[in-house]
């Protein structure tokens, strides 16, 4: 039995969407972060770092969504969504570690600027260089690491909940997913995923 501590619409949302593909045991705690649920003592005794997601695990908590995909798609060999090749499963982590490194932090620079500079002008600046950086990631992931029609070509794998979190990205910056016709065609694939659908639903989304 896992326990997925999330937060509606957020990051969260490719482990929860990865949990009901796997069809994995599970639970959920949602958390407010409108009312700093993330940083109040009970969660911080669970995640210091005050983010979503964190997944309770039989071995202890996990955090960080590159860390929680690989594992529950290595712990589940059955669903068949890590690949077993150590050179394909590098690319795969290469792939979800650009998101989780570059263009979530990117991203981040919207709404939590002042994390990286105290003067209001530098934080509305970097705030105004944001669409900019989405669609530059954007165009990296059509033209590089977007095998198509998943993540990682044919099959469905771990990183395609991960990939759908950019769509929401580009989305909040006014960005139009059809410029990038493969990113455009696997939110459409994803979004007839009956996993999508019922985690969707259950973020109110
Ligand atoms: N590197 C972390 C980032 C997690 C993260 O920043 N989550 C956001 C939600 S998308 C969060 O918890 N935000 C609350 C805050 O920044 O205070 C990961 O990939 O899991």
């Amino acid at each position: 039995m896992y326990t997925l501590f999330m937060a509606k619409g957020t990051s969260a949302l490719a482990a929860h969407i990865l949990l009901e593909e796997i069809g994995a045991d599970y639970e959920t705690r949602m958390l407010s972060i409108p009312d700093q649920d993330h940083q109040g003592p009970e969660y911080l005794a669970i995640n210091p770092r005050g983010r979503v997601p964190a997944l309770q695990t039989p071995q202890g908590v996990l955090t960080e969504n590159s860390a929680i995909l690989a594992y529950l798609a290595q712990v589940h060999p059955e669903a068949g969504l890590a690949p077993a090749d150590p050179f394909a499963f590098a690319r795969a982590q290469s792939f979800c570690l650009y998101l989780a490194a570059t263009m979530h932090p990117a991203f981040a620079h919207k709404l939590r600027g002042a994390r990286f500079a105290d003067d209001p002008e530098a934080i509305e600046a970097m705030k105004q260089k944001v669409p900019e950086n989405m669609a530059e990631c954007a165009q990296l992931i059509e033209d590089h690491l977007l095998k198509g029609p998943w993540a990682l070509g044919e099959e469905f794998s771990y990183c395609d909940p991960y990939l759908f979190l950019v769509h929401r990205w580009l989305g909040a910056n006014g960005i139009n997913t059809a410029d990038y016709p493969k990113i455009h065609a696997h939110m459409l694939a994803m979004k007839e995923r009956p996993s999508v659908k019922t985690v969707m639903a259950q973020h109110g989304l």
